[in-house]
């Protein structure tokens, strides 16, 4: 696989959420979730802008299945906005659950972007909730800054990372999938649909070695 070397004035690596709910005996566990953040945590020095998101819910969210009578966990509901998948109650607002996890080294994140927390609405993405609208503000925040390519790792592979990788592109950011600094729920084959669907879009996938090769060994991380 080919290296890609860093640009550290318009590169930025995006975390999505690494929280404690969706690592393992969390509420919307990730098989195996908690395996992406030591990977994470090498690829951190190697960048020098590096921002977090964290799925962040009231009580009583409305993408939640306790909120629906008759419905279990990962079926779906028809929603104003479109189709919603159900989930178990998870990353509700202040819980252990919607920490980030312990080890993560959140310290090196300039800004966390919260989504999620309109009771009405779910948002995957880290630029527009599910309506596909309503925007969060990231990408005007990022062109300020004059970041260019995204880096994309975290949770879920198949929704939140997906979803923010999509609006990514549509916002005309470069983006880059770091594949080993994911991991994927794969709900009906969701894995396989998400990185296709992202290739397709012209998100480049790599793994974090390509990455990490480029760089010097004293910023190669822990
Ligand atoms: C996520 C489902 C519900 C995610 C968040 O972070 O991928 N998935 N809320
Ligand atoms: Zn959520």
């Amino acid at each position: 696989m080919t290296d890609i070397t860093l640009d550290q004035n318009r590169d930025l690596l995006l975390v999505v959420d690494l929280q404690n709910d969706f690592c393992s005996g969390g509420a919307l566990e990730v098989p195996e979730g908690e395996r992406v953040v030591p990977v994470i945590n090498r690829l951190i020095p190697a960048f020098a802008n590096v921002g977090a998101t964290q799925d962040w819910h009231p009580v009583g969210h409305s993408s939640f299945a306790s909120q629906h009578e008759g419905k279990a966990p990962f079926e779906t509901t028809e929603m104003p906005y479109g189709t919603q998948v159900l989930w178990p109650d998870h990353c509700v607002q202040g819980s252990r659950g919607a920490a980030f996890h312990d080890d993560f080294q959140l310290d090196a994140c300039q800004f966390i972007v919260r989504k999620g927390f309109r009771k009405t609405i779910d948002s995957y993405s880290a630029f527009y909730e599910n309506d596909g609208e309503t925007t969060t503000g990231l990408s005007g925040y990022l062109r300020e800054r004059g970041i260019t390519r995204l880096f994309m790792t975290g949770l879920a592979l198949d929704f939140c990372v997906f979803y923010s990788a999509l609006d990514g592109r549509r916002e005309g950011f470069e983006v880059v999938l770091i594949n080993d600094a994911t991991a994927a729920i794969d709900l009906n084959g969701s894995r396989e649909a998400a990185l296709w669907q992202m290739e397709d879009k012209g998100v480049v996938m790599t793994e974090s070695t390509n990455i990490l090769r480029t760089v010097a060994p004293e910023v190669q991380g822990a």
